[in-house]
């Protein structure tokens, strides 16, 4: 297995090469180069991003915005976190281990195949929202390290002859999300959990892959994603804590 559970890999400062000779490759990589570059854009300009929460440092804007009569509302998330790195921050998002423990959406997840130590394909199935069809999603999931001190995961939908949508009780929901962080401390300063703070750009379209009615999905979204981040910003704080950093 690629996937040693009982130790804590952190992710690679380099692509690792299982993944780059996988049919999925050129892909992942073209479509995390476009978020990763997205997700450092700022939120002013003609696009026209509203902002609809906002707590300390945390700012969450949204672009309304429907694809056949479905919100499939583009989310982007600002956010600076103090005593943890963007290398921890990412281990703690692409890692399946943590997963249950900040992830309040998910009912299952299954790795449905180990890529190599930077990549996985996840099946999730997630909690039901009244009155809609219960959800799920196939997607691969990708660490990378970007720039110094700047790393991020994507998460993309795909496809698996094994995992067929729309046959059980659940509709299949698309999805690409975008977690970027980057690290920064005093110049001239050696990097530590006092001084160390890090920049997170969280990018989320999600398309609801079949009816489910805009009111309700806009007052979940609403709810759900700033619970998400405060709540997996400070797992990962907490996991952090007394831990040595991983730059
Ligand atoms: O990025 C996040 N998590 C990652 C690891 O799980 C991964 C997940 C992506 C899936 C995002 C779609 C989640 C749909 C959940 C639907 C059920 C919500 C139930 C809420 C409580 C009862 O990248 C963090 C994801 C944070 C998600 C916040 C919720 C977003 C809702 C968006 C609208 C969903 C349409 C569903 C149609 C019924």
């Amino acid at each position: 297995s690629v996937h040693t559970r009982d130790q804590v890999e952190l992710p690679p400062p380099a692509i690792d090469n299982r993944l780059t000779v996988h049919p999925l490759w050129s892909e992942i990589d073209r479509i995390s180069t476009e978020q990763i570059q997205a997700a450092f854009e700022g939120v002013g300009g003609e696009i026209g991003w509203q902002l609809f929460a906002e707590e300390g440092d945390m700012r969450m804007y949204r672009r309304e915005m429907e694809v056949d009569g479905m919100v499939t509302d583009p989310l982007k998330a600002m956010h600076k976190v103090r005593g943890v790195t963007a290398r921890e921050m990412c281990h703690y998002f692409f890692n399946p281990r943590y997963r249950y423990e900040w992830e309040t959406t998910l009912e299952t997840m299954t790795i449905v195949e180990e890529i190599s130590s930077d990549a996985l394909v996840f099946h999730q199935t997630f909690k039901r929202i009244w009155p809609a069809s219960q959800r799920d999603a196939l997607f691969w999931s990708h660490v990378r390290q970007s720039t110094d001190n700047t790393y991020a995961v994507t998460n993309h939908s795909t496809t698996n002859v094994d995992y067929p949508a729309n046959t059980s009780a659940c509709i299949r929901l698309f999805v690409t999300v975008c977690l970027a962080c980057r690290s920064s401390w005093p110049a001239g300063a050696t990097p530590t959990r006092e001084n160390i703070t890090t920049s997170i750009a969280y990018c989320s379209t999600v398309n609801p892959g079949g009816w489910a009615p805009a009111g309700v999905l806009r007052a979940v979204y609403k709810r759900e994603y700033p619970k998400f981040l405060k709540r997996f910003t400070n797992y990962v704080v907490e996991q952090c804590r007394d831990k040595p950093i991983a730059i």
